[in-house]
């Protein structure tokens, strides 16, 4: 047995993996690290198909250059390296160093992170590089800045653990950091008089946890946190010693929370909640010492994030529930590493090892690196910086692990911008990204499995990405493309760019953090400045800050860290903290009768943005397989949208469609649309197309979640539904397929399309014969089902008895039942019956339908639990588990199942 301890790849609570395979020329598979403190063993839908992600598909295996025909063609790395160090030099010697951009992310590792930054800020002369995580959580790092004086998250996993209360505010904890929330299920478990209340206008499956929920109007959390702060005053509930000794600012912010309004019911009737709700979620927290508060991007994603981040903050500090055990303000992160991406400077307003560009942290720096040119001011910010390529300041950008062509906000703008750019670098893993439409230069990264380095979770520990495969092609890690572009713009800068592996340069960055830091700054690894290789290689979880005295404590044990704020002195020049006046400004973009409701956007529980790795993995494509937008009944009945039909979403930016579900989960008023669908698997449901570039003026970052839009059925004349096997899936199908909406999805050895249209071929079955089995050397058998009265076609190509494609079309948007087609692409060959069903498009015993996938690990459908529940009068989450294995492997699926069994016991009880 060989086995690879690393980190996982996606979302910030850096669960440990183990990687093991059973003989040197076996398959890898994956389970959760027992000794890893993040997860103790555990993994979410997502980590648990790891091992189904090793080899990617569309994979980009060489460095790649754009012709002025636009044509791709590959090319070796000392030609692509060259052509990108040139590109750099010239705008640089032509435009200055602010011509010149770096655009990366949170999915970099720190070493990789560390250097992108040091080449832009001390080398090229410029801050522009910025990152992904600006959309992400820069209005918490903001928000903890401007109350702390630096950009500490002072609160673990363990902490949480150990709260009496835990308020989760704008977090969907339980689909985006699934593991958190199953340890907080475990606590509650343990402790049933633990309290949990939900804020977020949606009932999400994180709402299964509460003891409260609290469906705010979006865009009013201020107004709900300022009224609890009036109110914790009212009741004599501050802790005067610990404001007196530790906190400035209080007396005006207190009074900025009063002259919001402290009248309960003025407050619920703003909120659009009970008052006894408010009542009941003041008293708590009034109540309880041991309070957490867990936020994420229902506050970050605002024109107002950083006023909504300090407020929570506020209340922590006013009544010094800090650097305690089980208290505190916790921004979550998203990202595996947007933690790190803050620690090294990855955003455009800080300098590296959090510093800032005060005059002595720029000499300071300088002084570390020997920078020969080093940045003495921000800048420009993610929106901005895409900003200033659409009118031409931008001379060459190069973007690093991420997708901005999808993910910016009013996507089509930053096309252009793109579009605009002479030099667009983009260091990718996989070919096919939207922003990999517009490179001119096209870089191979080698990524998860490959990869070695460091990444820092949400609770700032730091744990190893270790490599189990070879990177395949001529795909390399980002740390040593960047060594190999710095060194080819100067060859004078190679020594400063002369790493062998990235244990060094993770020493160099662990050694910066400690220069002349002396407790000056929260961020200090001087414990780990001397790692040797074979310590960097053994490193086991270690969480920051790791003094000479603290390295190997605080392995296993997040707890027994020295907690930071312990003894009430922060980074601010005077030690102590602030409390920030905050008012309630509202969402950004005004509703008006054109645009009368509010398009809220963010994740589901098995897909990672734009889905490059789990969108490849037929299982997680089960969960959810269309861009849905959830629409409360009551707006479906006003807005004349059917359940299965296709919307359109719009507003002056553009539209974009999606599939309508009937959503009584949804606040009326209210449409949630998921962010993972790009052009790669949908034709127009890249939601960011209406999202306007409304930004926090001190954060910069957009408000993702609240914008004003119109809906309306999109009037489909035909549905269609189209699998064929992945021999014969046509290369380019996104450009000549019928329709207006298309989706593409992964599954077993095939593709399943999903269509609407309003024009239809003229002919379906010349149309069929040419796309769905476009291989003309192969013996094809056909058969085929027409009714063109009523609206229906079907066809189907078998191959040597064995199904090959296969296409339904319909006037109604009544799906065939996916599963049972998906059975068929299983089998080795078709018996009459099953082409007699075909051509039925239903199976003759269609008892079999299990309904949605809700368990991706033992694939479970909706049909069979609902069967399960009422055969067996099953009344809890884990009796479903022993009779259907439904949430017995990774847990992710428990609360839907919950929800599912409590919606099943109110429904039988009528
Ligand atoms: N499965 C999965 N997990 C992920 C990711 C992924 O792509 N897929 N991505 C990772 C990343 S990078 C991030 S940043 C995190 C994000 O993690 P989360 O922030 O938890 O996820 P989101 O779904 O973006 O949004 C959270 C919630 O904010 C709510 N919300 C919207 N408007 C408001 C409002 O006005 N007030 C309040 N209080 N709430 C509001 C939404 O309804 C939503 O339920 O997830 C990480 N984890
Ligand atoms: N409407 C809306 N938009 C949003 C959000 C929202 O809630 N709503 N959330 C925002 C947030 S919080 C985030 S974090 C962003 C995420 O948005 P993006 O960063 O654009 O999303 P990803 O798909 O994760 O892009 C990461 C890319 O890196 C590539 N990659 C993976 N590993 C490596 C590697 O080792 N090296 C290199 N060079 N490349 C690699 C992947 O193939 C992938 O294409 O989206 C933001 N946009
Ligand atoms: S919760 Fe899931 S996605 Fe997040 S790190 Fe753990 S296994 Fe990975
Ligand atoms: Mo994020």
């Amino acid at each position: 047995m060989q086995t690879i301890r690393t980190t996982c790849p996606y979302c910030g609570v850096g669960c440990g993996v183990l990687a093991e395979r059973q003989a040197p020329d076996g398959e890898w598979s994956v389970r959760g690290d027992p000794d890893h403190p993040a997860n103790y063993g555990r993994l979410c839908s997502k980590g648990a198909a790891l091992a189904e992600t090793v080899e990617l598909p569309q994979r980009l295996l060489k460095p790649t250059l754009r012709d002025a025909d636009g044509h791709l063609e590959s090319t070796n790395w000392e030609t692509a390296l060259d052509r990108v160090a040139s590109g750099f030099r010239e705008a640089i010697a032509e435009h200055g160093p602010e011509s010149v951009a770096f655009y990366v992310s949170g999915q970099l590792l720190t070493e990789d992170y560390y250097l992108a930054n040091k080449l832009m800020k001390g080398y090229l002369g410029a801050a522009n590089i910025d990152t992904n995580s600006r959309l992400c959580m820069s209005s918490a790092v903001a928000a903890y800045n401007r109350a702390f004086g630096s950009d500490t998250v002072p609160v673990s996993y363990e902490d949480l653990e150990r709260a009496d209360l835990v308020v989760l505010i704008g977090s969907n904890t339980a689909w985006a950091h699934p593991v958190v929330f199953q340890r907080l299920m475990a606590a509650k478990e343990a402790r049933p008089g633990m309290r949990f209340v939900v804020i977020d206008p949606r009932r999400t499956a994180t709402c299964d946890i509460a003891d409260l929920h609290l469906p705010v109007a979006p865009g009013t959390d201020i107004l709900l946190l300022n009224g609890l702060l009036a109110h914790l005053a009212e009741r004599g509930k501050i802790d005067t010693g610990f404001v007196e000794a530790h906190v400035e600012g209080f007396e005006s912010t207190l009074a900025a929370a009063r002259a919001e309004g402290t009248d309960l019911d003025n407050i619920a009737q703003r909120c659009g909640l009970p008052v006894e709700d408010i009542q009941r979620f003041y008293d708590w927290f009034a109540t309880t010492q041991h309070s957490v508060s867990l936020w994420s991007q229902g506050l970050n994603q605002s024109a107002s994030g950083t006023d909504k981040g300090n407020a929570v903050i506020n209340l922590h500090l006013a009544t010094g529930r800090i650097g305690r055990p089980g208290m505190g303000p916790f921004s979550i992160t998203g990202q595996p590493n947007a933690m790190g991406g803050r620690e090294v400077g990855g955003l455009a307003n800080q300098l590296a090892a959090h510093q800032g560009f005060a005059e002595a942290d720029i000499d300071r720096v300088r002084r570390f690196w020997q920078a020969p040119n080093l940045a003495t001011r921000p800048g420009l910010k993610a929106v901005d910086l895409f900003e200033a390529m659409r009118d031409g300041r931008i001379k060459a950008v190069w973007i690093m692990a991420t997708n901005p062509a999808f993910s910016l906000p009013d996507s089509d703008t930053v096309r252009e911008a793109l579009e605009a750019c002479p030099l667009v670098v983009l260091s990718e893993c996989h070919a096919g990204t939207d922003t990999a439409a517009f490179a001119d230069v096209l870089l191979p990264a080698s990524t998860w499995g490959e990869r070695d380095g460091t990444v820092t979770n949400s609770e700032r520990c730091i744990s190893r990405q270790r490599p189990f495969i070879d990177a395949p092609g001529q795909a390399r890690p980002d740390w040593w493309i960047i060594g190999q572009v710095a060194r080819r713009i100067d060859p004078d800068w190679a020594p400063a760019f002369d790493f062998p592996d990235s244990a060094s340069v993770f020493r160099e960055y662990a050694r910066q953090t400690a220069f002349e830091n002396a407790g000056s700054r929260d961020l200090d690894l001087s414990g780990l400045a001397g790692i040797s290789r074979q310590e960097y290689d053994a490193l086991s979880p270690t969480r920051w800050p790791v003094t000479g005295t603290t390295a190997r404590e605080t392995t296993t044990d997040g707890a027994a860290a020295t907690e930071l704020f312990a003894d009430g002195r922060f980074f601010t020049a005077d030690a102590r903290a602030r409390m920030i006046p905050v008012t309630n400004r509202g969402a950004a973009s005004a509703l008006t009768p054109a645009f009368p409701l509010r398009l809220n956007t963010g994740r589901l529980r098995d897909q990672w943005h734009g889905m490059t790795r789990t969108g490849a993995v037929p299982r997680l494509n089960a969960h959810r397989s269309e861009p849905a937008a959830s629409v409360h009944p009551f707006d479906a009945a006003r807005y004349r949208l059917r359940g299965g039909q296709i919307a359109r979403i719009g507003n002056a930016r553009g539209e974009i469609l999606a599939r309508v579900t009937l959503d009584d989960e949804q606040r009326p008023g209210s449409l949630f649309v998921p962010m993972h669908w790009s052009r790669l698997t949908a034709s127009r449901s890249g939601v960011n197309t209406v999202i306007a570039p409304d930004t926090d003026p001190v954060s910069g970052q957009p408000e993702f979640k609240t914008q004003a839009v119109w809906a309306e059925p999109y009037a489909a004349q035909w549905y269609g539904c189209a699998l064929i096997r992945d021999d014969d899936t046509p290369a380019g199908a996104d450009e000549d397929w019928p329709g207006d909406y298309r989706v593409v999805i992964a599954g077993d050895g095939h593709h399943r399309f999903e269509l609407a249209g309003i024009d239809a071929p003229a002919d379906w079955t010349a149309w069929a014969k040419s796309r769905l089995a476009p291989k003309a050397d192969v013996a094809r058998q056909w058969i085929e089902f027409a009714d063109p009265k009523g609206g229906q076609y079907r066809i189907a190509c078998l191959t040597e008895g064995r199904l090959q494609a296969v296409l339904f079309v319909s006037a109604s948007s009544r799906r065939p039942d996916v599963g049972w087609l998906t059975d068929l692409f299983s089998r080795e060959s078709l018996s009459d019956s099953d082409q007699a069903d075909l051509l039925a498009g239903k199976p003759a015993d269609s008892g079999e339908d299990r309904g949605p996938i809700v368990c991706a690990c033992f694939d479970v459908g909706r049909n069979t639990l609902i069967d399960a529940i009422d055969t067996h009068r099953i009344t809890d989450a884990r009796a479903l588990g022993d009779c259907t294995q439904a949430g017995t492997n990774c847990g992710s699926c428990i609360p839907e199942l919950k929800q599912l069994i409590a919606r099943r016991l109110t429904e039988t009880s009528h």
